[in-house]
C-alpha cells in the first residue's frame, strides 16, 4: 500500500519544482525514507579526530538502529550495532565516550573492540563465545571522515573517494583535533535542511555575518556573476594553480559536489571579520587564504575545508518534522586554545548560520504542512535542488521497484 502511495507520489513529481508535500511531512513517507535511503547508503557518521585513541567511540541514532564507531587496539576505525547479542539490550548509552572493552550495561556481556564476546557471566561452560560478536557495520574512512552504512551491500564508494581526496588531503584532516562541536535541533523535514544547504538564494536576505565573507555564488561561471566575482576567481585560481591545489568544480553527479571557492576579497576565514580563526594554519600551509573546498555528499553531509580549519556538518533524521544538525570544528592538533584560536571566534559565523537555517527550515516546514501548499519552481541558482530530488526520487524509485528496474 505505502509502496503504491509513493509510486503514485512520484507519478506526481514535476522536475524544477519542489516536492508533492507528503515527501516533506507524512510520517509513513518518513518511515520509507529510513529504509530507501538512510539505511541503503552511506552516512556521514564522524571525524577521525573525534575517536583518535583506541577505544575512544561515537554514538549515532540511524532511525531506529544505533550505531557505535570506534577505534580498535590496531587503529583502525570500526563500527557496530550497538545492540547486545545477548537480548537486545544498547551497550554505549552516551553519544561519545572512551571504553577499554564494551560492556552491556543489562547483564554485563563484555566485547572486545574488534566484536568479539570475550565474556558473558553464568552462562554454561559450553556456551560458544564465538556465534554472538557484535554485527558489524560498513566503514569507509576518505580525507579523515569516517562514512558508515548499514545496508547490507552499500552502493560503491570509489568514485567518491577518488574525486575528493585530491581536493582535501592537501588540508591534512588526520593531524587535527576537534576544537568543538555542537548538535541542534531543527523542527522540520531532513530534506527541508538538505534543500536549504544546496542553495544560497537566501543567503542575502538571511545571513549577514556568513556573507561577510562566503560569496554567494556557487559555480565559478554562475550566470548572475559579476566582475568583481570574476576577478576574484582569476587571481585565486592562479594562486591556486600555483599552490597545485585542485579547484575546479568535479564531476560529481548528483550524488556529491567537491569545489574550491574564494571568500570575499580580503576574508581568508569564517570569521566576523574575514581574519583568520586560528593562527596555526593546517598542515604546513604559509598562505592562509586557500578559499574553502566545499564539499557535499547525499544524503546528510556537507563540508567546508579552510587553510585555518576544517568544518563538517552531519544531519540526522530524528521524525518527519525533526532533524538532528551536528557541527564539528577542526583545527590543527598542535594549535593550542587561547594562543592560537578562540572558540566564540571560530565559531560565531557558523553558530549564527545554523540558527538562521534552522528558522528557515522550520518555517518552511510549517508552510508545506498548509493545503495551501504546491509545488514551485526553482530559480536558477537552485540547480543543487533540483539535482537532490533527482536523487531522492532514484532512491525512492528503487525502494518502490526494486534496484533492477533502473537497469532496464
Ligand atoms: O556554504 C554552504 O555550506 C552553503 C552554500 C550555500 C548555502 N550554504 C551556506
Ligand atoms: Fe546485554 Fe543482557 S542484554 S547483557
Ligand atoms: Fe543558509
Amino acid at each position: 500500500m505505502l509502496k503504491q502511495r509513493i509510486a503514485g507520489l512520484l507519478n506526481e513529481r514535476r522536475s524544477g519544482f519542489s516536492m508533492p508535500q507528503a515527501f516533506y511531512v507524512d510520517e509513513e513517507i518518513f518511515q520509507a525514507d529510513l529504509e530507501a535511503v538512510f539505511a541503503s547508503d552511506w552516512l556521514f557518521a564522524c571525524s577521525v579526530a573525534e575517536i583518535k585513541r583506541p577505544g575512544d567511540y561515537v554514538t549515532m541514532e540511524i532511525g531506529r538502529d544505533s550505531v557505535v564507531i570506534l577505534r580498535d587496539r590496531d587503529g583502525e576505525v570500526k563500527a557496530y550495532f550497538n545492540t547486545c547479542r545477548h537480548r537486545g539490550s544498547r551497550i554505549c548509552l552516551h553519544e561519545s565516550g572512551r571504553a577499554n572493552r564494551l560492556v552491556c550495561p543489562y547483564h554485563q556481556w563484555v566485547y572486545e573492540l574488534d566484536g568479539r564476546l570475550i565474556n558473558a557471566r553464568q552462562m554454561p561452560a559450553d556456551f560458544d563465545k564465538s556465534g554472538y560478536s557484535l554485527v558489524p557495520v560498513h566503514v569507509e574512512v576518505i580525507c579523515g571522515m569516517v562514512y558508515v552504512s548499514v545496508a547490507e551491500n552499500p552502493p560503491s564508494f570509489a568514485r567518491f573517494r577518488d574525486t575528493v581526496t585530491p581536493y582535501i588531503a592537501p588540508h591534512q584532516p588526520d593531524r587535527t583535533k576537534v576544537a568543538f562541536s555542537s548538535t541542534i535541533i531543527e523542527e522540520a523535514n531532513w530534506k527541508l535542511v538538505i534543500e536549504n544547504n544546496r542553495e544560497c538564494y537566501h543567503c542575502a536576505g538571511n545571513h549577514p555575518a556568513l556573507l561577510v565573507t562566503l560569496v554567494e555564488f556557487a559555480l565559478p561561471d554562475h550566470p548572475a556573476a559579476n566582475a568583481t566575482f570574476k576577478n576574484l576567481m582569476d587571481t585565486s585560481t592562479a594562486r591556486w594553480d600555483r599552490l597545485g591545489l585542485p579547484h575546479k568544480p568535479a564531476d560529481g553527479g548528483i550524488e556529491f559536489r567537491c569545489i574550491r571557492l574564494p571568500f570575499n576579497e580580503d576574508c581568508v576565514s569564517f570569521t566576523r571579520d574575514g581574519a583568520p580563526a586560528c593562527n596555526k594554519l593546517l598542515a604546513d600551509f604559509t598562505e592562509p587564504d586557500l578559499g574553502s573546498v566545499r564539499m557535499f555528499r547525499v544524503p546528510n553531509n556537507w563540508n567546508h575545508f579552510l587553510a585555518d580549519h576544517i568544518i563538517h556538518f552531519r544531519v540526522l533524521p530524528l521524525g518527519p518534522n525533526r532533524t538532528a544538525v551536528k557541527t564539528t570544528w577542526l583545527v590543527h592538533e598542535d594549535a593550542v586554545e587561547g594562543v592560537d584560536y578562540d572558540i566564540k571566534r571560530l565559531t560565531e559565523v557558523w553558530t549564527e548560520t545554523n540558527d538562521e537555517d534552522r528558522i528557515l527550515a522550520e518555517h518552511n516546514h510549517q508552510g508545506i504542512q498548509s493545503r495551501a501548499y504546491r509545488p514551485g519552481p526553482f530559480a536558477p541558482s537552485e540547480f543543487m535542488l533540483k539535482n537532490f530530488a533527482e536523487w531522492y526520487y532514484g532512491k525512492m524509485s528503487d525502494y518502490v521497484h526494486g534496484p533492477a528496474h533502473r537497469i532496464a
